[in-house]
């Protein structure tokens, strides 16, 4: 999808890798970008919106742990105003497996109550236009950081679900893949609570080896919006970018 003059919400755009996703989404041109994150941050919206002029940057402040039914409500105001959207992005994720049932909240039942809500605006069997639906899950969802357990299942969940959206884009009309980073650079992987304090040092042990930048990782998450590629499973590593072959051990038949 070409981003220039296309209408995009994105979840959790001001974090680590979202606020670089979002500059480089700026870069491109789209006609609006409608952030939605946790905490506002003016000063970041403000050089969102020097970046280029000609684009609508605008925020609204957003916790995915709300319900289905205020998600919607918050949605409605959006797309009244730009009147059509055509990607969501799902960025919003917490790492601390001290926190079992907010890491669920976020990272997953987040996710797919978004998605829930969006869903009665974009389904097709209900009039709607579809649309395309661009999730942020891990390589912890391929393979664990078996140290956060709880996160990496969240993630896994996360992945999951996207697979199944990809699949039943011919009843919704509705499209997604997921883009999964490696390890990257920001403040989530600094330092984290393991699951019960199994290793304290996880983070350090982690940034012994290679990681990659958030600019990295932020190019190749547009070029992946830019594939456009209906149940790709993008890996986001070491400042490459790789779609992913997933092993097929069962098949419902169905
Ligand atoms: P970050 O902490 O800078 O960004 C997290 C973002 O989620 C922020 O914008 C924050 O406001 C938002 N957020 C948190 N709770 C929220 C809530 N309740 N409602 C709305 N928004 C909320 O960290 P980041 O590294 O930029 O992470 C962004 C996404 O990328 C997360 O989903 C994270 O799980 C995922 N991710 C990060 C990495 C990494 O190494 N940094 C990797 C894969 C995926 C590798 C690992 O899985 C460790």
């Amino acid at each position: 999808m070409a981003i220039a003059n296309k209408n995009i919400i994105f979840v959790a755009g001001l974090g680590g890798i979202g606020f670089d996703t979002s500059r480089e989404i700026v870069k491109r041109g789209p006609k609006n970008l409608v952030i939605l994150d946790r905490i506002e941050n003016p000063a970041a919206i403000a050089e969102l919106k020097a970046l280029n002029p000609k684009v609508t940057v605008t925020f609204y402040p957003y916790d995915v742990t709300v319900s289905v039914a205020e998600t919607t409500k918050l949605l409605k105001t959006i797309f009244d105003k730009l009147k059509t959207v055509d990607l969501l992005i799902n960025g919003a994720g917490i790492l601390d497996d001290h926190q079992i049932e907010r890491t669920i909240a976020v990272n997953f039942t987040g996710t797919v109550n978004t998605i829930t809500a969006i869903m009665s605006f974009w389904d097709k069997r209900k009039g709607g236009p579809g649309g395309v639906i661009a999730n942020v899950c891990s390589v912890t969802g391929f393979n664990a950081i078996y140290q956060v357990p709880v996160y990496s299942a969240s993630k896994a969940a996360a992945l999951s679900f996207t697979n199944s959206l990809a699949r039943l884009a011919p009843i919704t009309g509705v499209t997604a893949y997921s883009i999964n980073p490696g390890i990257t650079k920001t403040t989530l992987v600094h330092k984290f609570n393991s699951w019960l304090d199994v290793e304290p040092r996880v983070a350090e042990l982690l940034l012994e080896h290679p990681t990659q930048t958030t600019l990295q990782c932020a190019q190749n998450f547009v070029k992946a919006i830019e594939a456009n590629q209906n149940g790709a499973i993008w890996k986001v590593d070491l400042g490459t970018l790789e779609a992913i072959e997933w092993t097929k051990h069962w098949d419902s038949h169905i």
